[in-house]
């Protein structure tokens, strides 16, 4: 019999962070369609952070994103989230954008150009510092869109100097996320494409650099799951971001386009017993709302995350083993289905009432009245986007 109190404890016990930029414009190469409420400034994204986190319960911390969310006073804007019931987590560089990285930013041929990059990721480090995060951070957009456009094998000798600089400017309680990607912006050959030279790279560095796993980062079809279970035994899973696709990065609500390998995913976290936030996983999305209303798209991902959990802790782990051990592929998967399709939502129902919470947050938002405030105060201004 499942321990439902445990389960429920690990529920409420659970963190997932949410991302400033979700909650600003976004789109694609065809468009982006502004919204009415969406914030101007990096407080105002804070503010909705904040009250996704008062209908979840579980959404306790924002990254950021620099210098989308650039500050004069970093200090001040973490006694800023703190007043709002959240605190400032990871740090998210940003050498993507500038016309200098055309030809990459870390793994530039120019000398003077991988120069400007790494001070920003070391500038990154000195915003951890004044916030009091613990994570860097670090996707590189770098890439070929032809073969021969560059040297792959020196392009991954400037990207191993870059990050050592950086990994060697770390404090004791910070580390680095190294996230990955197969493609675009670039559509040969991407520097960090898998996981497997993330990972490389992070065993080059040392014990405080490990992997960001981005769900929509992969070739279709990869099994995401397997490069969790690998990356937990080897203690270099760092952090998610999540999102779901049905085709490239499409940044859509996690759990919408594939629930079911959210599951399986979320089963190897708890089979690890990795899912407490003492075992250091950052639980973050990393989402686009291009046509959706942004903060019930987040409120419905939080959820999202927290139906997997609470089906992943379902699994009968005794019953799932000793069929395992006895070869029985049937009834292994059976338990395994059985956990998957049990309704959790009277179960998260529940953990809510008992975090003193509404039950259904997403409707407890629209009833609130904040989309209506937020679109009558915020007008004017400059609506927060990718700055692009
Ligand atoms: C790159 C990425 C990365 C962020 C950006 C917003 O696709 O996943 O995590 O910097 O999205
Ligand atoms: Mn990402």
């Amino acid at each position: 019999m499942p321990d439902v109190a445990a389960i429920k404890a690990a529920l409420a016990a659970q963190e997932i962070e949410t991302p400033s930029w979700a909650y600003g414009n976004s789109g694609t190469r065809f468009k982006v369609f502004a919204q009415p409420g969406v914030p101007r400034t990096v407080t105002e994204k804070i503010d909705d952070a904040a009250v996704v986190h008062r209908f979840t319960g579980v959404a306790p911390s924002v990254a950021l994103h620099i210098p989308w969310d650039a500050v004069d006073d970093y200090t001040d804007l973490a006694a800023y989230a703190k007043d709002r019931g959240v605190r400032i987590g990871a740090i998210n560089t940003n050498v993507f954008q500038d016309d200098d990285y055309k030809l990459g930013s870390v793994t530039n041929p120019d000398s003077g150009i991988r120069r400007k990059a790494t001070d920003h990721l070391l500038e990154a480090i000195s915003i951890l510092d004044a916030t009091g995060s613990r994570d860097l951070k670090l996707w590189f957009s770098d890439g070929l869109n032809y073969p021969g456009q560059d040297d792959l094998r020196d392009r991954q000798d400037r990207l191993a100097a870059a990050l050592r600089e950086t990994y060697d400017r770390l404090g004791e309680h910070q580390r680095i996320l190294l996230e990955y990607k197969l493609f675009e912006p670039a559509f040969y050959a991407t520097d960090v494409p898998d996981w497997g030279v993330s990972y490389a790279h992070c065993l080059e560095l040392g014990s405080r650099a490990t992997v960001c796993v981005d769900t929509g980062h992969h070739a279709p079809g990869t099994n995401i799951e397997f490069i969790v279970a690998f990356l937990l035994r080897a203690g270099r899973l760092g952090a998610f971001d999540f999102n779901s696709r049905f085709y490239a990065d499409d940044d859509l609500m996690v759990g919408a386009a594939d629930p079911f390998q959210l599951f399986r995913i979320m089963y190897e976290v708890v089979r690890a017993d990795a899912l407490d936030p003492s075992a250091g996983i950052a639980f973050m999305l990393d989402q686009c709302h291009n046509i959706e209303r942004k903060i019930p798209a987040i409120i419905r991902s939080v959820m999202n995350v927290q139906e997997a959990t609470a089906k992943a802790l379902l699994v009968d782990r005794a019953a799932l083993s000793a069929a395992q051990q006895a070869g029985d592929v049937l009834a292994a998967n059976a338990v395994f289905m059985d956990a998957y399709s049990t309704d959790v939502r009277p179960l998260l129902a529940e953990v809510r009432q008992e975090l003193g919470l509404d039950p259904d947050p997403v409707a407890a938002y629209h009833r609130s009245g904040y989309f209506e405030r937020i679109v009558a105060d915020r007008v004017g201004g400059t609506q927060a986007g990718w700055g692009a």
